[in-house]
């Protein structure tokens, strides 16, 4: 942050700029009618110190932040408070325009804010409490990191003044943001505020999009505010070099069998049409990318073919038909972790477009890759294909048969296994895909439990489907709590496991509070079912004397959790009563925060594989 010499704010502008965004105009959303108003500000008896008169100034930087957050279309601050952040707290009550949404740990604040940002698109914010709170709120940072969501977290810091001397609270944040954030600064200085922030937002809103992380130390929320805060431009991705997309074009032109992979990228760019127009016109199927955060266009288009697996051995082949691989918008791949060879077939030729230069040619070098716009690139790839061929209208007849039988063949796996005296997986997966509307948003953090209902449910949409991506556990009820506020007229599903459930679990607390209503199914295996499956793909052994797997000796009364959280809750562990249990589950979630807890049995297939040259060890077997 360039330090500035401090300029004299111009006070009149700044308090008119507060009451333009206090006004009735504001977009507070989501908030229960009938909550008390806050309390009204105890008056102090004590002597006003420095840092009091400043207080009372007329706006000082915590207000001006809050103006400058409602400037952007930021209506809610998610956060958890503490010392270093008090003038925030005490701006936050001299001014309507910014809603404080309390979260009871900082992870789940920043899943909240995640959430958000997924729901409606645009930034979200969350305030977190100097070292101890950032160190929290991490987990959330590296899953809206590897999601690419827009998020602008604010920390408070210690006065600058005294970090020299090592305070209880106060220290380096910076640097603990670094690795993992998009982007980290501290404000050092009160005139670069403005500036600090308005490159904090930009950076979090450019694509690659991305969480950012604010320090702004107590000194600075409490000296004069910088003049307002206006609204940052943001530059567009410049478009794919126009010789690349020539290449590109008479590369795909050419394919005997060209495959089209679709990422979370073209959701970002808004591009689900253009995606299908490309494949479309090339008669070619769309795969997804291996542990999407959401689906690339809606899912019941002719030519979907589902997500790839997340192992390269697997991928393989997959993508072994095809000569021409056009990926769109995905890193080429992420896999979830080692297998033997490469993911890409050795005779397949890859075309890469892909926002983030990063990612062009970080593992498979393709034979043309085209940085920049997904969108512009679409478009112009479909310029300079011109109209469909006789053969490539023959290969998409094609296509269209093996992604109906593909798609068919993966519901009748799942529906076939749904059977039994017990809720299976497979079971579990079958009564939310009848229980789960079109128009209604899941969100996916069920790990083992979830899988099978991907090819079961009926069509999901970019809107309609979240999943985890990030790796934290944690984010899934936060996010759907996020969503929930930010569109309190759509009905929200979040689905946990009964380990992944209590990351996060807290947030239910901030559904109640803020009168959310939200429908919670927590599939209950009595343990971390996807940790014993990937110890069988490293082992080859189902079973072995393997420790902290299992949630038993105490089972945990997850009922009796949720319940204290402010939840209305319901378990079920029959199949012939699991119709009726999900119907009561969203009469419930009118009201409120509801749970239905679900006692699941039976294994996952095994995941994932020996690591290559690694001996298994030879411990006693069960
Ligand atoms: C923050 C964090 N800690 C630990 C893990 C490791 N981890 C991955 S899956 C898992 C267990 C998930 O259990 P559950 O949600 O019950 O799903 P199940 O495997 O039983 O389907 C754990 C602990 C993680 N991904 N993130
Ligand atoms: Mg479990």
């Amino acid at each position: 942050m360039p330090e500035e010499p401090e300029s004299g704010p111009a006070r009149g502008a700044e308090r008119a700029d507060r009451s333009r965004h206090a006004g009735p105009g504001s977009t507070r959303r989501g908030h229960p009618a009938g909550r008390p108003p806050d309390p009204p500000d105890p008056a102090s008896a004590r002597p006003a110190s420095t840092i009091d008169r400043r207080l009372q100034a007329e706006q000082n930087g915590a207000d001006w932040l809050l103006a400058a957050l409602a400037e952007e279309g930021v209506p809610v601050l998610f956060g958890n408070p503490g010392s270093t952040e008090l003038p925030i707290t005490d701006a936050l009550g001299r001014q309507s325009a910014v809603r404080y949404v309390l979260a009871l740990h900082e992870a789940p604040a920043i899943g909240m804010a995640d959430g958000w940002a997924q729901a409606t698109g645009a930034l979200a914010a969350a305030n977190v409490h100097v070292q101890p709170g950032l160190a929290n709120a991490m987990s959330g940072i590296l899953n809206a990191a590897r999601c690419r969501v827009p998020l602008l977290v604010t920390v408070g810091q210690q006065v600058q003044a005294l970090l020299p001397e090592e305070p209880f609270l106060g220290g380096e944040l910076v640097a603990m943001a670094r690795p993992i954030a998009k982007g980290a600064w501290e404000v050092t200085d009160p005139a670069g505020l403005a500036e600090g922030f308005a490159l904090a937002v930009r950076t979090a809103l450019e694509h690659p999009r991305g969480p950012v992380v604010l320090s702004i130390p107590l000194d600075v929320q409490v000296a004069p505010a910088p003049p307002p805060h206006v609204r940052v431009v943001l530059a567009p991705p410049p478009p794919p070099p126009g010789e690349a997309l020539d290449a590109a074009a008479a590369l795909v032109a050419a394919a005997r069998a060209p495959v089209v992979l679709a990422g979370d990228g073209v959701t970002h760019a808004g591009a689900e049409g253009a995606v299908a127009a490309l494949a479309e016109r090339l008669g070619a199927p769309i795969f997804g990318e291996p542990m999407a955060a959401t689906v690339p266009l809606r899912t019941d288009h002719p030519l979907w073919r589902g997500p790839l697996p997340p192992f390269a051995a697997e991928i393989n082949p997959v993508l072994a038909p095809f000569d021409v691989v056009l990926a769109v918008g995905m890193p080429v791949f992420m896999v979830f972790g080692h297998s033997d060879g490469p993911a890409l077939p050795a005779g397949a030729a890859l075309v890469h477009l892909e926002v983030d230069p990063h990612e062009v040619g970080k593992v498979h070098t393709p034979a043309v890759g085209l940085v920049g716009d997904i969108g512009v690139g679409l478009a112009g790839l479909l310029v300079r294909l011109g109209p469909p061929t006789a053969e490539s209208v023959e290969r998409g007849v094609e296509a269209v048969a093996q992604a109906a039988a593909a798609r068919a063949a993966a519901r009748r796996r799942v529906e076939g296994a749904a059977g039994g005296e017990r809720v299976s997986p497979a079971a579990l997966a079958t009564g939310l895909a009848a229980a789960i509307g079109p128009d209604d948003l899941v969100v996916d953090e069920a790990l083992t439990s979830g899988r099978g209902l991907r090819a079961v449910i009926g069509a999901r949409t970019p809107a309609t489907w979240l999943a985890h991506r990030g790796s934290a556990l944690g984010w899934g009820l936060p996010a759907a709590v996020g969503a929930a506020l930010a569109d309190p007229s759509r009905r929200v599903m979040a689905l946990q496991g009964d380990g992944s459930l209590l990351f996060g679990v807290a947030a239910l607390w901030t559904a109640a509070h803020e009168g959310v209503g939200l429908a919670l199914v927590v599939a209950d295996n009595g343990g971390y079912e996807i940790l014993r499956a990937g110890l069988e793909g490293l082992t080859g052994r189902p079973e072995g004397r393997w420790p902290g797997l299992r949630l038993d000796g105490p089972r945990l009364d997850l009922q009796a959790i949720c319940h204290g959280f402010g939840a209305t809750t319901a378990r079920t562990g029959d199949p012939a009563a699991l119709g009726a249990a999900l119907d009561d589950l969203w009469s419930r979630a009118a009201d409120g925060p509801a749970v239905l807890v679900v006692d699941v049995e039976g294994r996952a297939a095994p995941v994932g594989y020996p690591l290559a040259g690694g001996a298994t060890g030879v411990g006693p077997t069960p």
